[in-house]
């Protein structure tokens, strides 16, 4: 039955439902009375599987079919009405072509399961700045999943009722159907505010307030509202005097920001009385606030982390989050207490264990027990460092924006920018360079601009145009930084320390943004002398962050053609500014 005397989603449900034709609907009305018992039929039908109550209380695994473990770019679209504004990055199909294909592989998919009706909502209900969504889905680990990463239930339906236009909901739909890879759809409607998922089970194809809704479809709704949406871990760095001063940053994926997000200050700063606060790991909506200033809040409720390689020295702030009421996914499971393990977690892999995909499995044949890719989906309060602003409904106000990436030789530690507009030119240039851990060439450069390659719902010329234009409407902008942790030596080694000791670079960042601290002007921006970084209990020599700070204006040049390249994509839609900034580039290399 119904929980909403909403005429809007009643009827869309309705509509939906008759597509999809479930044998039942079931409204999830948010109550731990229901959830539990949807985890007791998930478990009795296998679907998940409840680990050790005494080790990892409320805690279970679930296995994925192997052919669904990540996000699957090529089946994602824009199927905005204009192919143009979907541009030259994304993929794109007419919406009317795209309704129907889609309509006839939805059709009949929910026969003889439940459809599951979730209000749910980005941020806290309650905030001005809540985005509201319901999700049609015919898996319970789909529920219990947004449960965890969104609020959900009775609550939000209340909010929409009670918000400025009841009918404004984004309207989500996913079914399993028969998990197959080569009718796997993942398509984001902008205009319609709609998103429809089908043929996969795996976290951010399916979980549609993640990067679907609050990054692709919220990205285009804050350009036609004048806000952002953007792929941004959010942290309040603590000094010693009780200030916390609040940054966003984005990288690339498996470039570190659960870890940057979560970060413990080196014993030395410990001491003194730094800390850091987490709001948020992956995204983050930018708003100006009444202050002039740039606001963030976190629209998501918990963490979808990767596993692997998260440990007592990565992250231990993330390891203990994810000991009770957690959902992990494509993990290895230890037979002998039934609790789990992966790769990089500890050097004793279970020797009594099944790997990921359910197979009898054990460490010594060298394959990997854990997917690379396999997941925790953990509640955000149960962070120990979770800033006391983590739910604050105007969010928190940022003094300054980092962009990063890994790159070898050519990006130095960390450099400013001379302004916000020079700030969103780094932002369109940056870059990774693959590593030996993935299959394909090494040292080859992929761009990804804010980190928003695969999540700009739009055109990424306008959304270049965007940014600038934010720009003149923040009276008081948070400064902009690029970083670099992953600089290495001849012998391919990594130079700088990274994990906790990133905080000294953060702190030379805040310090910067407060103009509390100095910097040299260099052909790319503003830089840290190496003085400015401190390198106090630390075996890094003086030389070594000197060496760290450099720029090859060689290695720049070459950059600069890349750029060219890169940018040659984005035709008529690049603007002329982003144009003059990489003139001015060149010519402080000449
Ligand atoms: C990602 C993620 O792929 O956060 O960026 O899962
Ligand atoms: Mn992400």
């Amino acid at each position: 039955m119904s929980l909403t005397n909403n005429k809007a989603v009643n009827a869309w449900v309705e509509e939906m439902a008759s597509m999809t034709r479930p044998d039942e609907v079931v409204w999830i009305d948010g109550s731990e009375e229901q959830l539990n018992a949807l985890r007791a039929q998930s478990v009795a039908s296998g679907e998940i599987l409840e680990l050790n109550r005494e080790k990892l209380p409320g805690c279970y695994l679930h296995r994925t079919a192997v052919n669904d473990v990540a996000r699957v770019e090529h089946r994602t679209f824009i199927c905005s009405r204009k192919q143009e504004d979907a541009g030259p990055t994304n993929n794109w199909m007419d919406p009317v072509e795209m309704y129907a294909k889609l309509r006839k592989l939805y059709d009949g998919a929910m026969k003889g399961r439940t459809m599951y009706v979730i209000p749910f909502s980005m941020t806290v209900p309650e905030s001005p700045f809540a985005k509201f969504g319901i999700e049609l889905t015919d898996s319970i680990y789909v529920v219990l999943n947004m449960a965890i990463m969104t609020r959900i239930g009775v609550r939000v339906l209340k909010c929409l009722d009670a918000s400025k236009d009841p009918s404004d909901f984004t309207k989500g739909l996913h079914a399993k159907a028969g998990i197959d890879e080569e009718n796997r759809y993942i398509v984001q409607f902008p205009e319609d505010n709609a998103i429809w998922s089908i043929n996969s089970g795996y976290g951010g194809n399916v979980l549609l307030g993640k990067k679907c809704f609050a990054l692709r479809i919220a990205s285009y709704l804050g350009r036609n509202e004048g806000w952002m949406a953007e792929h941004m871990l959010i942290l309040g760095l603590e000094n010693p005097k009780g200030e916390v001063r609040y940054v966003a940053a984005a990288f690339p994926s498996a470039c570190g920001k659960t870890n940057l997000a979560m970060l413990i200050p080196p014993e030395v700063y410990k001491k003194k009385g730094y800390k850091v606060w987490c709001v948020g790991d992956d995204i983050a909506w930018l708003r100006v606030g009444p202050d002039g200033r740039l606001w963030a809040v976190n629209p998501e409720a918990g963490f979808f982390g990767v596993a692997p390689g998260t440990n007592m020295k990565s992250n231990p702030n993330a390891l203990q989050t994810c000991q009770k009421n957690t959902i992990f996914t494509n993990v290895v499971h230890n037979l002998d207490d039934n609790t789990i393990w992966w790769e990089g977690l500890d050097k004793n892999p279970p020797k009594n264990a099944l790997n990921w995909k359910g197979e009898k499995w054990d460490s010594s044949d060298g394959s990997v027990g854990a997917h690379p890719n396999s997941r925790f989906t953990a509640p955000a309060a149960q962070c120990p460092c979770i800033s006391s602003e983590f739910e604050a409904p105007q969010g928190v106000p940022i003094s300054a924006l980092i962009f990063g990436g890994r790159r070898a030789k050519t990006a130095p530690l960390v450099y400013q920018s001379r302004d916000w507009d020079h700030g969103v030119f780094v932002g369109s240039i940056m870059a990774s360079e693959t590593t030996a851990a993935a299959a394909g060439a090494v040292g080859v450069v992929r761009r990804d601009p804010m980190a928003m390659l695969p999540f700009c719902g739009y055109h990424m010329g306008d959304y270049f145009t965007h940014w600038l234009e934010m720009g003149k409407n923040i009276p008081n902008p948070p400064k902009i930084f690029n970083v670099n942790w992953f600089r290495t030596d001849e012998n391919g080694k990594f130079i700088w320390p990274g994990y906790g000791e990133n905080l000294r670079v953060l702190d030379w960042i805040v310090r910067r943004a407060f103009g509390e601290a100095d910097a040299v002007e260099g052909p790319i921006g503003w830089l840290p002398r190496a003085e400015d970084i401190s390198l106090e209990d630390l075996d890094v020599s003086l030389d070594t962050l000197k060496n760290l700070l450099s720029v090859d204006k060689t290695l720049w040049r070459e950059e600069a053609k890349g750029i060219h390249e890169f940018y040659a994509k984005f035709g008529d839609k690049l603007p002329a500014k982003l144009k003059e900034e990489l003139s001015t580039l060149e010519k402080n290399l000449a």
